[in-house]
């Protein structure tokens, strides 16, 4: 006896009907703290959470399951056989060793070359038109590691990049300026790591262009206070890590506004991985670094065209040298 009955005529529902699946790969700290936020933020019909141990997996799924009464209505799979991802609009990898206090991001990576050889294909297989999302480290060298072993269209390949550290360059400039964070218009671009580069020339408050506005008004402002800023961004994840083991919250969230933008098409600017060549004088091999890029359904939209200095253009090249240098070393 079925609990409604169906009204007249009611008709089967369309099966083009919009449900947006989403696999987490990978149900670590990152990968649970972003499952947890793209619940809490009703981005998905279905949940997917993938990971080689069974118990831990299983543990997690059951723990969110249990918070339904308090989330909109997510369905919530778990399983260490990626069958269960099968027709995924979103995959997202956080599978991967974790870094080790004091370790650079740059030493993680031929563990995690091997993990990807044995996740991105059956991804793909079970998924032929998802779109990935990468975040495990470096971020930039294994987005392009699943681009390679993905075929993918490059739109369709996506690392999380420097959004993070964009969030946080834009935290510490709000609180030195004494302003709202969400009114900062401020990139770091090319490496998620230590060969970051801050855009300090386009850097905008409400509108107005933050250093020509400092200079008009000779307001001094200090070379190595804004070099300060930078280092603080670049530091501020291995103090996470130092204090905590492991950073999530914020990788967590960051990641969810990437979601938010692709699966609901906001075509909203983030500095995320994306293919490089052709951009702002890189040249050479094929290289993912952090761009301003417009995210949609379609995945990568464009690269918006932001005015650099010669010398910011310049820490970006030396950005794609040091990754291209990594993965010459790689033979994927
Ligand atoms: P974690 O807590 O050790 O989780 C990693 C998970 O991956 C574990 O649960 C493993 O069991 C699982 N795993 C290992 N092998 C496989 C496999 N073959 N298939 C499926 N799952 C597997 O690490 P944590 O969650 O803290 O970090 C995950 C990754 O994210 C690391 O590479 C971090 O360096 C990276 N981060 C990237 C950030 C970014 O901004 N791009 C930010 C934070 C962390």
């Amino acid at each position: 006896q079925a609990f409604f009955k169906p009204i007249l005529n009611a008709a089967p529902p369309s099966p083009t009907k919009r449900h947006s699946k989403i696999s987490v790969i990978g149900a670590g700290n990152v990968g649970m703290a972003i499952a947890q936020t793209i619940l809490t933020q009703d981005l998905a019909d279905e949940l997917v959470l993938v990971d080689a141990k069974p118990d831990k997996l299983r543990g997690e799924m059951l723990d969110l399951q249990h918070a339904a009464a308090f989330l909109p209505r997510t369905k919530i799979h778990a399983s260490t056989d990626y069958s269960v991802t099968v027709g995924s609009d979103l995959c997202i990898v956080t599978a991967g060793a974790r870094q080790i206090a004091g370790e650079s991001r740059l030493n993680l990576l031929q563990r995690n070359v091997s993990l990807f050889r044995s996740i991105i294909p059956d991804l793909v297989r079970y998924s032929p038109d998802t779109i990935l999302l990468i975040v495990s480290n470096p971020v930039d060298v294994l987005t392009y590691v699943a681009w390679k072993l993905s075929a993918f269209p490059s739109n369709r390949v996506i690392g999380s990049g420097t959004n993070l550290d964009s969030s946080r360059f834009r935290i510490l400039i709000a609180d030195h300026l004494d302003v709202n964070a969400q009114d900062v218009q401020a990139y770091i671009v090319g490496e998620h790591g230590d060969s970051s580069v801050a855009l300090w020339s386009s850097i905008s408050i409400g509108g107005v262009p933050v250093l020509s506005f400092l200079k008009s008004q000779q307001i001094a402002y200090e070379k190595e206070t804004l070099e300060n800023i930078h280092k603080e961004v670049i530091e501020g994840a291995y103090e996470v890590i130092r204090l905590k083991g492991y950073t999530s919250w914020a990788i967590g969230y960051s990641v969810a506004s990437l979601v938010r933008s692709i699966l609901r098409d906001q075509r909203k600017i983030h500095p995320v991985s994306v293919i490089a060549k052709g951009f702002y004088g890189i040249d050479g091999g094929q290289v993912f670094l952090s761009l301003p890029a417009q995210l949609g359904r379609g995945g990568v939209l464009g690269v918006t065209n932001v005015h650099l200095t010669e010398d910011e253009a310049q820490r970006l090249r030396n950005s794609a040298t040091t990754i291209l240098e990594v993965q010459a070393q790689l033979g994927v």
